[in-house]
């Protein structure tokens, strides 16, 4: 859909720029589609309890499970994903991604009406949601020059790249470990007059050559997380969003986000901190919730750890 999307109508707002979601972002209408995409392939797994995506506003019972012959016990996974990371840059042909993360889920959360739903089964629902170090797969789907399907079981990261030929993932990148230490940094510069002084006096001195491994650093930031995690996990570097002053949990969201790219991270041998806490052990106490993230090569994302302890 992403890549056919300026033929056939799926570029721009949804719904004329009516269509804004929880967060109060406004949806494109790949958002909303890929969202419903999403959904439905997960549906059909028949292995799925609960769902929360950066597009639903609350966690989502799968529906029926009751009367469906598809569902029964093994319904017990919860999906988190964001559809369509980086949708902002999708009309301009820019990398794009699909996000997710899967945990166990033992309660069952019967939900009669989900429009409508009482505090009891919102609680279920809410419950379902678990710090990173709970998940049991998580990866990612880059759109790019090839499709790229990268992910962790728990024991070690796999890509691999989509053969169109053949309509198939073939394993291309096999075991991904991430360079300990880089020289390349991805990070909104802009930002970085608000940044807290330890992160902001680490990049200054990477920018200098005069930082722990000595090495200059470059600067690449495309603005989809999906591609610079992608390639910071490949070459090697640190991707971030950190707290500044004006938004003290960054930009990106724990649960969706944060949590399953920190797991692929930490299983490739990277880091991944908000400056004073790993990411993985951050219990969310909602679905939506921001987290500051630095993350990348062990040795860089170290240093960043340590200036924030001398601080
Ligand atoms: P989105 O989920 O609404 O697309 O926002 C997340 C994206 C990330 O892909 C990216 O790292 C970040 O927002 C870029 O934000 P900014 O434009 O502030 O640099
Ligand atoms: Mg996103």
């Amino acid at each position: 859909m992403v890549k056919r999307s300026q033929l056939t109508g799926l570029t721009g707002l949804a719904e004329g720029g009516g269509s804004i979601n929880i967060q109060g972002e406004e949806q494109k209408q790949l958002d909303v589609m890929t969202n419903e995409v999403l959904k439905r392939a997960l549906r059909f797994t028949g292995k799925l309890g609960v769902l929360a995506s950066e597009e639903e506003d609350v966690p989502v019972d799968v529906p029926s499970r009751k009367t469906d012959v598809m569902f029964d016990e093994t319904s017990k996974y919860v999906a988190v994903f964001d559809p369509l990371d980086g949708s902002s840059n999708v009309d301009a042909g820019i990398p794009t991604g699909t996000i997710f993360g899967i945990f166990e889920h033992e309660e069952e959360c019967v939900v009669e009406n989900s429009s409508d739903m009482t505090e009891d089964e919102m609680k279920c629902l809410v419950n379902t949601l678990k710090p990173g170090t709970d998940l049991i797969a998580s990866g990612y789907c880059l759109y790019s020059s090839s499709c790229f399907f990268v992910m962790t079981i728990g024991n070690g990261v796999y890509g691999f790249t989509l053969d169109e030929n053949i309509g198939e993932f073939v394993l291309s990148h096999p075991n991904i470990k991430i360079p300990p230490t880089s020289k390349i940094y991805s990070f909104n510069e802009a930002n970085m007059p608000q940044w807290d002084p330890p992160m902001r006096s680490t990049v200054e001195k990477w920018r200098l050559g005069t930082g722990a491994s000595g090495n200059q650093f470059s600067s690449r930031y495309i603005g989809s997380m999906v591609g610079d995690v992608h390639r910071t996990l490949l070459y090697g570097g640190v991707f971030g969003y950190p707290s500044d002053k004006k938004n003290k949990n960054g930009k990106l969201r724990l649960l969706y986000e944060g949590a399953p790219m920190s797991y692929l991270m930490e299983q490739a041998g990277g880091l991944s901190t908000t400056g004073t806490e790993r990411v993985l052990e951050i219990v969310p106490e909602e679905v939506h919730q921001r987290v500051p993230i630095v993350m990348g090569s062990r040795d860089d994302v170290q240093e960043i750890i340590d200036a924030y302890k001398n601080a």
